[in-house]
C-alpha cells in the first residue's frame, strides 16, 4: 500500500521543546521537595501534562487533592509558556523544515499528531503552521499516547487509510501508538529507546520523503 499521509509528533520531533518541559517539572518538584533528572524525564515524553504530574508526584512520593493538582499544573504551564513564548523558527530542529517543504512538493499530506495542548502557540512561533493540512492535539483527545487515538483522528482529518499513513515519533509510547493504529512509525531518537520502532534514524537531516511514500 502506497503511503500518502505523514504524522508528526511535535516535542522531540520537530522542535525540542522536551528540555522546557524538564525545565518547568523540575522547578515544579524542587518546590515541592524533591527532584527529577533527564532519565526520568524521559518517561514523560509523549505522556499528557495531567498524567505526567501524575508520575512524578508518584516517583517524589507527594500526595495532593484534585485541586492542587490543577493549581501545581497550570504553575508549571505558565512557566513553560514564558520559554514556549521566546521561540523563533531557528528553533526548528535541523532537516525539518527541507522535509516538509519536499513531502508538501510531492503531494503528502500532513498532520501533527502531538499530546501537547500548547501545540498551536508553538507552530504558529516557529512558523510551521503552514505545512500542515491538520493538527491533532492534547484538545482534540481524551486518551493519552500510547493509546492510538491522536493519530487515528490525524488520518480521519487526512481523509486516508491508517495503513497510508507513517508516523515520525521520538517518543516509546508514541511508537506504540502508531503500531496500535496499524501505521509505518519511524523512530526519531536511538534503538535503546526506540526498540518498538519500524526504523529508526537520528534525525531529518539524514531522511527523504521519499523513501517512506
Ligand atoms: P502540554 P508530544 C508531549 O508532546 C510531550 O512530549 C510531553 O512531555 C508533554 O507532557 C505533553 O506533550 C503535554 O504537553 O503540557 O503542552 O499539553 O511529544 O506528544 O508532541
Ligand atoms: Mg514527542
Amino acid at each position: 500500500m502506497a503511503r500518502h499521509a505523514f504524522l508528526f509528533d511535535l516535542d522531540g520531533v520537530l522542535v525540542d521543546t522536551a528540555v522546557f518541559h524538564f525545565q518547568a517539572w523540575r522547578r515544579l518538584t524542587r518546590e515541592l521537595g524533591f527532584d527529577i533528572d533527564e532519565e526520568f524525564n524521559e518517561t514523560l515524553k509523549g505522556i499528557s501534562r495531567m498524567d505526567s504530574l501524575d508520575r512524578i508526584l508518584n516517583h517524589g512520593g507527594v500526595t495532593l487533592t484534585p485541586e492542587e493538582k490543577t493549581a501545581f499544573a497550570t504553575r508549571k504551564n505558565d512557566w513553560y509558556l514564558e520559554l514556549v513564548n521566546q521561540m523563533t523558527p531557528v528553533d526548528v530542529l535541523p532537516g525539518v523544515e527541507d522535509f516538509l517543504k519536499a513531502a508538501k512538493s510531492r503531494n503528502i499530506k500532513i498532520a501533527l499528531g502531538s499530546a501537547s495542548k500548547n501545540a498551536p502557540v508553538i507552530l504558529e512561533k516557529t512558523g510551521i503552521l503552514p505545512y500542515f493540512d491538520a493538527v491533532i492535539d492534547g484538545n482534540h483527545v481524551s486518551r493519552s499516547k500510547p493509546d492510538p487515538e491522536v493519530f487515528l483522528k490525524g488520518a480521519q482529518a487526512l481523509g486516508v487509510s491508517n495503513a497510508e499513513c507513517v508516523v515520525f515519533e521520538d517518543a516509546y509510547a508514541g511508537i506504540q501508538a502508531a503500531k496500535a493504529a496499524d501505521m509505518y512509525a519511524v523512530g526519531i531518537g536511538t534503538t535503546e529507546v526506540l526498540s518498538n520502532a519500524d526504523i529508526v534514524v537520528p534525525g531529518f537531516e539524514e531522511i527523504t520523503p521519499e523513501q517512506f511514500v
